[in-house]
């Protein structure tokens, strides 16, 4: 082999090692790739000589040690040694657990603080876990290039309890999951640790997520058992350094199930004393457990209305369960009864908002985002606002159901911004949801989010590897929902693919426009619910029969020779009337509402003229044409950020793009050509009409229907 040979392979092998190539995604934001750029380095090595944990050796500040040592070392290609003794030394990292500093500054449990002295820096809080917080934020600085010189950082959680509820079941399955199967591995444990959890553990941590709910709300009443139990108690052992308490879903009939008794009745007395002794044995054997997260009466689930009781009766029993035990009880308030004449979405506030005031003080009420069920678009629940004396848990779902599973990206920053930042009015104007879930708006002292997460046991995480991203920001959203969207794919892109200026902002660029685009080809207008049966998957706008007509899609679009759209007015359903009178406002009005949420509260005639200039007619083909020919512009922007991206990952990506448009024509043509079958109009210029049939494209979705 000749000189040049041999140096060309050499080079080939130290950029394939610095650049990660072949990066199987595994890592996700937490790299720790060498910094290309030695001057850079040189900046931040004199800040990371040392690593010194004064003031205790927890299992929590040994985490946090030993990540930054393995970040920095990363980072900075130096040796980052943590000393037990560090005094009289200079250039080097001290984390501190002062209590009394940090209830002076405000930090509370778990905020931390980080600044510059004259000769370390030191990181500061009032427990161990907020340090190591604290230790993942200085790591996300060194990650994203800001200086480390005269630093002053102070971050407080906005919200308490910020979970990520996983819908894992025994079995292995994950409900809506789409990136392989669940990562817990119940028939190795507990016995067999997957490293996997540690670094479960560790991703969490360095975005601020406390809490797992590691089992599906359709749950299965074995986690209740003495055997699954210590399963539970091995993982909480892994999750416990990283600040990660865990709960469970819990299986409403499980004292008739496991417990041998005649009836699950909340107001029974055994079925009392049994919940009572069996949170007793779990607090037992995980003394941090978290609480319980419950569905009941709801898509088949058994619940306390199976004996005639509401849902303040079973959740006030299991409050009364868990008693002085440092636990909560989340209840979802995902309910809708199969009613042919009411409108889905009222079912929950009708069961729920008369309930506001009955619920014991551990018991927190949880919400999805939006009344129907995780669309790409919803108008913001209208409980939310409307349950002053309950504390309300937002849930968002992190797991594509509705949303292109693993195939499409869509960053789901702004779709989770949108609630937040959305204005309930309910104390007047700045009441947003954001407001009324940290407790501040009902001076609350209890608060909760929760992400149904997208994790599996693909190497990646989350199958598509723009869906980290989705992880990712969820986690930094709920601990400071004030971060904006955009800041946070800045700051993820950074972390995970590149920290080129140029290519991060034309990822982060793409990736803001992701979820607006994914709406424009599968659901314009405020259009909803018009998937395919069952699986989610695809468009089935003409879906007219079912088990029950809330689950066709003409129940939710109401096309009609006239025109389109759920009428939720006075005139129609009146679902408007259950948001203030500033909300009715806003949207109440078909002329003067955002087209954006227009067909979720009007029915609309086609020809009507819209305030963006076109028709209703026009303006929907318009968007679902636009929103297909955007996913080529996603390529185009993907692929002029090649150059930048690990070589596996970056074709990865595009691969997936590339299915994205395949599927956007197929939503577009579907969509368009069912529509018009009502509409009688052309598809207007400059759009030429599809190449196939609404038969061809019926045809497809019959294809995913089969087992
Ligand atoms: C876990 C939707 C999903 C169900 C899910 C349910 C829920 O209906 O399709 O899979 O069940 O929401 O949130 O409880």
């Amino acid at each position: 082999m000749s000189l040049r040979t041999c140096l060309l392979l050499l080079c080939l092998v130290v950029c394939a090692a610095t650049r990660g190539v072949a990066d199987d995604g595994y890592r996700l934001w937490l790299k720790y790739d060498l910094m290309q750029a030695a001057g850079q380095r040189k900046g931040y090595q004199r800040n990371a000589q040392f690593i010194s944990t004064k003031g205790g050796q927890s299992a929590t500040l040994q985490a946090a040690a030993e990540e930054l040592k393995t970040g920095l070392s990363g980072l900075l290609g130096q040796a980052v040694p943590v000393l037990a003794d560090a005094k009289g030394k200079k250039g080097g990292i001290i984390l501190q657990v002062d209590a009394a500093a940090a209830d002076n500054a405000g930090l509370g449990e778990e905020g931390y603080r980080i600044y510059a002295d004259k000769q370390n820096i030191i990181i500061t809080g009032r427990r161990d876990v907020a340090v190591l917080y604290g230790a993942f934020a200085l790591l996300r600085q060194v990650q994203t290039r800001q200086p480390l010189d005269g630093l002053t950082i102070s971050s407080v959680p906005k919200i308490q309890h910020r979970l990520l509820n996983h819908w894992d079941n025994p079995n292995g399955t994950v409900e809506r999951g789409y990136a392989g199967s669940s990562i817990w591995k119940w028939y190795e444990l507990p016995e067999v640790i997957d490293p996997r959890y540690r670094d479960y553990a560790r991703a969490n941590a360095s975005v601020g997520i406390n809490g797992a709910v590691i089992n599906n709300v359709n749950a299965s009443a074995r986690y209740l058992t003495a055997e699954y139990l210590q399963k539970v108690a091995a993982l909480a052992g892994v999750l416990r350094p990283y600040g990660i308490r865990v709960y469970l879903s819990v299986f409403w009939a499980a004292p008739k199930v496991i417990g041998g008794l005649p009836t699950a009745d909340p107001l029974d007395a055994k079925v009392r004393q049994w919940w009572t002794a069996k949170t007793d044995e779990i607090y037992q054997t995980i003394p941090d457990f978290g609480g319980f997260l419950v569905k009941a009466n709801s898509e088949g689930e058994p619940g306390p209305q199976d004996y005639g009781r509401n849902h303040a009766d079973g959740a006030n029993m299991l409050a009364a369960a868990l008693g002085r035990h440092d636990g909560v009880v989340m209840w979802r308030a995902f309910v809708y009864k199969a009613d042919p004449n009411g409108d889905r979405f009222k079912a929950a506030y009708e069961e729920f908002q008369p309930l506001d005031g009955k619920f014991q003080p551990k018991v927190l009420v949880q919400v999805k985002n939006g009344p129907i069920d995780f669309q790409s678009r919803e108008p913001f629940h209208p409980l939310f606002g409307a349950m002053p004396r309950t504390p309300l848990v937002l849930e968002v779902q992190l797991t594509q159901e509705y949303l292109g599973f693993a195939t499409h990206a869509v960053y789901l920053a702004p779709l989770i911004k949108e609630c937040l930042d959305a204005d309930t009015y309910t104390q007047g104007k700045g009441s947003t949801v954001a407001r009324v879930i940290d407790g501040s708006v009902d001076k609350h002292s209890v608060s909760g989010i929760a992400g149904v997460a997208n994790i599996g046991s693909d190497r990646n995480w989350t199958g598509h590897p723009m869906g980290q991203a989705n992880w990712y920001a969820y986690g930094r959203l709920a601990w400071d929902y004030s971060l904006s969207s955009k800041a946070l794919a800045e700051e993820w892109t950074r972390q995970t693919l590149t920290n080129e200026p140029a290519a991060v902002q034309t990822i982060a660029g793409l990736m803001q426009q992701t979820r607006s685009i994914y709406v424009r080809y599968t659901t314009p207008l405020g259009l909803h619910h018009i998937m395919g049966e069952s699986i989610h998957y695809g468009p089935q706008p003409w879906l007219e029969r079912s088990a029950r007509p809330d689950w066709t899609s003409i129940y939710y679009h109401r096309a009609d020779s006239v025109g389109l759209g759920f009428d939720r007015t006075a005139k129609g359903s009146n679902a408007l009337a259950l948001y203030r009178p500033e909300v009715q406002k806003l949207w109440g009005n078909a002329q003067t509402i955002a087209p954006d949420y227009l067909l979720w509260f009007h029915h609309v005639p086609w020809r009507q003229k819209l305030s963006t200039g076109r028709t209703l007619w026009d303006e929907l083909c318009t968007r679902y044409y636009t929103g297909a020919d955007s996913v080529l512009w996603l390529q185009r922007q993907w692929a002029a950020v090649q150059p930048q991206v690990d070589p596996a990952l970056h074709a990865d990506v595009a691969a997936r793009l590339q299915t994205q448009h395949k599927e956007a024509l197929w939503w577009r043509d579907a969509c368009v050509l069912y529509f018009q079958t009502w509409a009688r109009r052309p598809i207007p210029a400059p759009f030429a009409p599809p190449q196939r049939s609404l038969a061809d494209v019926k045809r497809l979705v019959d294809l995913y229907q089969l087992r």
